[in-house]
């Protein structure tokens, strides 16, 4: 009785319902200033004009608020709501998390054969999480560097890693320092690093043409980056406001083809500020792509005996 006073309160009462509108915290592990994160700005812009007095996101800012490899640990014990990063910055939560990268299905695909579910299973298991939408892919990583090379072999050459890139910059003999993107700039500038393992796109966003003379091709992977929140918090609200952010997660997520053109295109960008392409003969290209493949999968299922195998047969092609 009391129960359906109170709804027909709420109905009639616009204050009581906007009461009902709950508002989620999000943090960027990457850089504000870099694209990926101008880009879900601009989603949360339309998804806080469509989901007034539902569900709000409350955008804090990226790594000057937590530190990138911090975030995937504070949206684990519900500090944030809602995180955008990728796998390689939260494997202190789950080694888990860096194996997306081995991706050669497409997120579409993933939603079909099992991989989705499969990925929020773990993510809820260990990490205390859900996988809403992967919004970046089709997208290579690749080596750059300031010295030129002309074989797979970076003896003697000092490179900026992520979980990414470790055992397969390791199998070709680099040594390694791990930053967030944060720090590669001043690591360049000051002669630190020889170069990086980054993607194929959005070196311009935080200056590194400046300092980068060549791009190793082709690239290797496939770049991913989620928008995650936290499990208690997505159990704990009011179903339309779950469903709004599936439906909204999902669209965002549908929209990956951008990545497409969009990598064509700094692909030339690269080329016009004078990044030169290093290339390998026939034979020493498939092989360069198989040890990557390889050393990858080595190490997914040695991290993860219980899901990497699992893992890899919604993944891999
Ligand atoms: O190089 C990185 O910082 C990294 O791991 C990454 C992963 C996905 C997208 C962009 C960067």
């Amino acid at each position: 009785m009391k129960k359906t006073l109170l709804l027909a309160l709420a109905a009639l009462s616009p204050t009581l319902a906007l009461s009902q509108e709950v508002t989620l915290r999000m943090v960027s592990a990457f850089p504000e200033n870099q694209f990926y994160v101008k880009r879900t700005i601009e989603w949360i812009e339309k998804f806080n004009k469509e989901g007034k007095g539902v569900v709000q996101i409350n955008f804090i800012g990226g790594p000057k608020a937590i530190p990138t490899f911090e975030v995937g640990k504070s949206l684990q014990s519900g500090v944030i709501d809602l995180a955008f990063s990728t796998g390689a910055y939260y494997t202190n939560v789950m080694p888990e998390a860096d194996i997306l990268k081995l991706s050669e299905t497409s997120a579409a695909e993933q939603r079909k054969n099992g991989g989705y579910d499969l990925i929020n299973k773990i993510w809820g298991e260990k990490g205390n999480m859900r996988y809403l939408a992967k919004v970046v892919e089709f997208t290579p990583f690749h080596i750059y560097l300031t010295k030129k090379i002309d074989k797979p072999d970076l003896t003697g050459l000092k490179i900026r890693i992520t979980p990414v890139y470790r055992e397969f910059f390791q199998s070709m003999n680099a040594q390694m320092m791990t930053t967030a993107p944060g720090e590669v700039y001043t690591a360049l500038e000051r002669g630190v690093i020889d170069g990086y393992g980054w993607p194929i796109h959005a070196l311009f966003d935080l200056n590194w043409q400046e300092k980068t003379k060549y791009r190793v091709d082709p690239g290797f992977y496939n770049a991913e980056v989620g928008v995650l929140v936290n499990l208690d918090k997505y159990k704990g609200l009011p179903s339309k406001a779950r469903e709004y952010l599936d439906r909204q997660s999902l669209a965002y997520e549908q929209q990956n083809d951008f990545w497409k053109s969009y990598n064509e295109n700094e692909k030339k960008r690269q080329a016009e500020a004078g990044i030169q392409v290093i290339t390998f003969d026939a034979a020493t290209t498939k092989a360069y792509l198989q040890k990557a493949k390889d050393v990858g999968w080595e190490h997914a299922i040695q991290s993860s005996p219980q899901y990497g195998a699992q893992l890899k047969k919604v993944l891999a092609k």
